[in-house]
């Protein structure tokens, strides 16, 4: 009787352990989100906590982007604040704006998602390029009418910092963008290990019983 609630205690505890393992080695998660609803709406945005709205110092006469949204050119109303790509001050055939992740990712793979939206004011296709680093996550084209739409992609990069880069053209009424999440996707090499973990864990608890049935 003993012998079995000590038994019961050590699969628990393993139980227990296996647990903690598994949610650290799946606790890479997300590491950049940003819905932009905490920041001031304005024309020529600098950024926020999360992103640099630039212009591109090499190109003169280039925008940085508009941060718009509720009761400020409400395009698409119920989604708080979102960004205009190409900002207000952009002229010319010049790209329009950029936003620059402040952190610079690591190496590895991640799962990037974000809603992308047409300009809304019937102005011609804009182009908006999405990177990490040397890494072009995607290139996507969309018309003035394309709704927000959920995009989603996984890849592996050497790292660097995430960029939306609008290319205009500069008519100063970008591709509109919300919703923005990088998320760290565990290495195999990190779940390979786990189930090694878990595999010698299994061999424990088979040892342990072992000796309590010999007991
Ligand atoms: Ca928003
Ligand atoms: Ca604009």
């Amino acid at each position: 009787m003993v012998t079995t609630m000590k038994f019961k205690t050590i699969v628990a505890s393993a139980a227990l352990i296996a647990c903690a393992v598994w949610a650290q080695g799946s606790a890479a998660g997300v590491v950049l989100s940003d819905n932009f609803n905490a920041d001031a709406q304005t024309l020529n945005w600098a950024g926020d906590s999360s992103f640099a709205s630039l212009p591109d110092p090499s190109i003169a006469g280039q925008s940085s982007t508009d941060l718009i949204g509720t009761g400020f050119y409400d395009f698409y109303p119920g989604n708080g604040n979102y960004v205009d790509l190409d900002g207000s001050s952009g002229t010319g055939n010049n790209p329009a704006g950029v936003l620059k992740s402040k952190t610079s990712f690591g190496a590895g793979t991640y799962t990037l998602s974000f809603d992308l939206a047409g300009n809304a004011r019937g102005a011609a296709n804009q182009t908006t390029i999405v990177t990490l680093g040397g890494t072009t996550v995607a290139s996507l084209n969309l018309s003035s009418s394309d709704p927000f739409t959920l995009h989603t992609f996984t890849f592996t990069t050497t790292g660097g910092n995430l960029m939306f880069l609008e290319q205009g053209p500069s008519d100063q009424q970008g591709n509109i963008l919300d919703n923005v999440t990088l998320t760290s996707v565990p290495e195999p090499t990190t779940w390979a290990l786990m189930l090694i973990g878990f595999g010698g864990l299994g061999a424990v608890m088979r040892v342990a019983r072992r000796k309590f049935i010999q007991a």
